[in-house]
């Protein structure tokens, strides 16, 4: 693979990194808790998208909010699961990319977000950028210039 120079990095778009929205676990809002549980337990993840049925972005949902509102006194009341909607938990402010933002862009975005969901101007859901995404560059990046500075300082000697 070809040494990252800086200015390829920095000209990388959230485009050229983002997962596309086919392969991103997603709920709808009128879903019930249950169904949105199920897929974060399936999938894997903390926390997912929430779309309307033309897929515009809604919110998030995660594991920890539906535990919450599920919590009671004593228990957790399950039962509720099934009654509550994924449109009265989810997070509604969420911060979000376009697909030409640029990596530095990305990158400060990522710092206090394990993920971002990436829109097309009328607010259409396109994917989203993960901070492994923009880690994987990084590093990629780093190691190569700490690499190549030892290689010249060698030659020096
Ligand atoms: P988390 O679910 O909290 O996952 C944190 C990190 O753990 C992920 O970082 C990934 O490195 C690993 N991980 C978790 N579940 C995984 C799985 N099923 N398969 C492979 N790796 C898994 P990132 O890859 O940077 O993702 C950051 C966040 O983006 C995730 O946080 C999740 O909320 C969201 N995410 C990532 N890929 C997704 C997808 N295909 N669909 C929906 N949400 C996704």
């Amino acid at each position: 693979m070809a040494k990252l120079e800086l200015q390829e990095l920095t000209a990388m778009t959230v485009g050229d990194l983002m997962i596309e929205s086919e392969k991103v676990a997603h709920v709808q809002m009128n879903n019930p808790l249950e169904h949105a549980l199920l897929v974060l337990v399936k999938s894997g993840y903390s926390v997912i998208p929430v779309l309307d049925p033309t897929y515009r972005l809604k919110g998030m949902i995660s594991k920890t909010a539906i535990l919450n509102e599920v919590l009671g006194m004593e228990r957790f009341e399950m039962e509720k699961l099934s009654v509550i909607k994924v449109s009265e938990t989810m997070l509604t402010d969420v911060p979000v990319l376009k697909k030409d933002d640029l990596f530095l862009t990305a990158l400060k975005a990522v710092v206090n977000h394990a993920f971002l969901c990436v829109l097309d101007e009328e607010g259409y859901f396109e994917g989203i950028l993960t901070r492994r995404a923009i880690l994987k560059q990084m590093n990629r990046y780093l190691h190569e210039q700490i690499h190549f500075n030892s290689a010249i300082d060698k030659t020096n000697v």
